[in-house]
């Protein structure tokens, strides 16, 4: 009985392929994230991508940890103050690097992003921001055009990309220490580590903006959250802690909980940034160190990093 054989052979053939299609669309949709995957399933350090344009991401762990300038860090600025536990409570996921440019030009190229016209009037290049190499972070973006981006992602993969809270961002940056940079923070160590102005002494051949990555990681595998270009973060401008939320989530605070309550309020046409950048000194390149710029402004200093919440 040869033919049943056969047939058999066949069938089991196109079996095999089916369960393979199956099986390589499964992987397809795990690998650009609209599978079933849930929180659970990412451990810190994990890396992924949604999608072939999208950033790399890092899985950050959740943690308490002490945010703002420890007491013993004498004449720090008050807007640092005061030191405070902070729970992040839910693990995230943040992007390994600085939003580079190649990265931005994939939202303009879809017309979701800025992309030139208008920026071009300022005297920039084609699209407004210094065109290097494609690795180098993207600089010149407003705090308001960084959530196009966001947006962008978030409705190109369905999932929850946004800027970080200042929490997530100083968690993050610290990488599970308490001192003023991740690094142990010996005066000549710091050229290994972050992109900071020429009179901190660096010989690492950039004077201004490096390419993302070009310095060593932290703790918790992210670069650059030190120096190179300074980051947008989601929480409205305040000149300290004093009712800031203690729970990861941002600052958008703008009136005291009760009107004769002491401390600053906050301010939400000005939007924080953190890390300090290329010009800065080791004061200003600390995890505490903040500072505020209207929402709509633009600098050479500033880009962005991402953060996407893990279902
Ligand atoms: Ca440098
Ligand atoms: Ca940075």
């Amino acid at each position: 009985m040869r033919f049943p054989l056969t047939c058999n052979l066949a069938a089991d053939w196109r079996i095999a392929v089916l369960v393979l299609s199956v099986y390589s669309v499964a992987m397809c949709l795990n690998m650009f994230g609209a599978g079933t995957v849930t929180a659970d399933s990412f451990v810190a350090g994990d890396r992924f991508r949604d999608c072939p344009v999208c950033p790399e991401m890092i899985v950050v762990p959740a943690r308490d940890f002490v945010m703002g300038s420890p007491h013993y860090e004498v004449g720090r600025p008050p807007q640092e103050r005061p030191p405070r536990e902070v729970s992040v409570r839910e693990k995230f996921a943040m992007a390994l690097y600085e939003i580079k440019i190649s990265e931005w030009k994939s939202c303009a190229s879809e017309d979701a992003c800025a992309s030139g016209a208008d920026i071009q009037s300022e005297g920039n290049s084609e699209f407004g921001w210094r065109e290097w190499k494609r690795t180098l972070p993207v600089v010149g973006i407003s705090w308001s055009e960084s959530k196009k981006y966001t947006a962008w992602l978030a409705s190109k993969t369905g999932f929850e990309y946004r800027l970080p809270s200042e929490a997530e961002w100083e968690h993050a940056a610290r990488g599970g220490t308490s001192t003023g940079q991740f690094w142990d923070g010996l005066e000549d160590t710091v050229c290994e580590f972050a992109n900071l102005d020429v009179s901190n002494g660096c010989a690492d051949g950039y004077e201004g903006i490096a390419p993302v990555g070009s310095y060593q990681a932290n703790a918790f595998g992210l670069y650059d959250m030190i120096g190179n270009v300074a980051e947008w973060v989601e929480d409205c401008w305040y000149e300290g802690y004093e009712w800031a939320p203690t729970d990861g989530t941002p600052s958008l605070r703008t009136e005291r909980p009760e009107p004769l309550a002491p401390g600053p309020v906050g301010d939400c046409n000005q939007k924080v940034y953190r890390g300090g950048h290329w010009k800065s000194d080791l004061d200003e390149a600390r995890s505490a160190s903040r500072a505020g710029l209207g929402m709509d402004e633009r600098s050479d200093y500033i880009g962005f990093r991402i953060v996407r919440a893990l279902p």
